[in-house]
């Protein structure tokens, strides 16, 4: 499939901003000026690019608690991210959810969700709301493979299916869960488990911007037109630990090193659009420069906002209907 140059541009911008903003993180998070605590998303930033690429404004996601990529391939502000992790008062969430409660109803990102497995059950209620207003839109779950095994996610498979929803569930498989090899947790297979709920079963390489955007675009095409729901399995690496901090003393001496060499999404996207001379080295390395001077702009302005105050601590946390 032919994907356009500026979807190809726009998607270069985002998985960039995603790994300079966390890999930024990692050094602001260690001065220790960042409340509670961050889970890094570098080395999987193809895989929330890829899906969101093939998405709307009208479709919605709901992510994870290592959500910041899924938040910023679905198109909230850097600046305002930054400011909820900082829990500023300027904040997308005015610094109430810090990193794993991130949302813009604005651009249909539901959330980030401390809770794993959290994400597939709001996504059946959101795709439930987009067939019944018939409003064309398609709802996805970003969920790793820990939450694979959690309850919530099996009966929002069972229920997407049922009621032949328009939801695309994205396994985003790390082959960890904290410290556990999916390997030894996750029994038979994710594409088994599709197949016992009904529905197509897709898999694709997550290192691969190209093949992840082909792959989730068959899924969202097919829930978009109401053909039910769809598993897309993305296999990844994670190239921090579980959460900042972690040693990772479970994973071989040399797995991230690797995954850094032979399965960087960015380097794999630069030499593909370079070579097919779609692109100048120098266009994206000015791409890189613009990323490198928002991310600056957007800590320093994080780091100079209020906090919230304390009159405003019940504000925008229950809502009467
Ligand atoms: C319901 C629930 N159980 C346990 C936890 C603790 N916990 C946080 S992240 C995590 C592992 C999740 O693994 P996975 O879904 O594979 O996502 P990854 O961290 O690999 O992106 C666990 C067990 C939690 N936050 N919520
Ligand atoms: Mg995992």
């Amino acid at each position: 499939m032919q994907i356009a140059r500026e979807t190809l541009l726009r998607s270069y911008r985002a998985m960039r901003t995603i790994r300079m903003f966390e890999e930024r993180l990692h050094v602001e998070f260690a001065t220790g000026e960042i409340p509670g605590f961050v889970h890094l998303y570098c080395g999987e930033e193809a895989s929330a690019v890829g899906v969101c690429a093939n998405l709307t404004d009208n479709d919605t996601i709901a992510s994870t608690h290592r959500g910041h990529g899924h938040c910023i391939a679905k198109g909230v502000g850097v600046a305002g991210m930054m400011a909820e992790i900082y829990g500023r008062s300027t904040g997308v969430c005015r610094g109430k959810g810090g990193s794993m409660h991130i949302a813009d109803l604005a651009c249909g990102m539901l959330g980030a969700n401390g809770i794993v497995g959290g994400g597939p059950p709001l996504i059946c209620g959101a795709a439930l709301s987009h067939k019944t207003l018939r409003d064309g839109g398609v709802a996805v779950a970003f969920y790793g493979d820990g939450a694979s095994n959690e309850g919530s996610t099996l009966e929002s498979l069972n229920l997407a299916s049922v009621w032949n929803l328009p939801a695309v569930f994205v396994v985003e498989d790390n082959g960890y869960g904290e410290a556990t090899g999916a390997s030894y947790a996750c029994a038979g297979t994710q594409g088994a488990r599709a197949a016992g709920f009904g529905m197509p079963y897709i898999e694709c390489d997550g290192s691969d911007y190209f093949a992840v955007h082909q792959a989730a675009g068959e899924a969202i095409a097919h829930a978009r037109e109401g053909k039910g729901p769809v598993m897309l399995h993305v296999h990844l690496a994670r190239w921090y630990g579980h959460f900042e901090g972690d040693a990772m003393t479970y994973r071989a001496a040399d797995e991230v090193a690797i995954a850094k060499r032979d399965h960087d999404c960015l380097k794999l996207f630069r030499t593909r659009v370079t070579e097919a001379g779609l692109f100048e080295g120098s266009e994206l390395d000015e791409v890189d420069a613009a990323v490198a001077d928002e991310i600056e702009a957007a800590v320093v302005q994080a780091k100079d906002d209020p906090l919230p105050q304390s009159a405003d601590l019940l504000a925008d946390v229950y809502v009467r209907y």
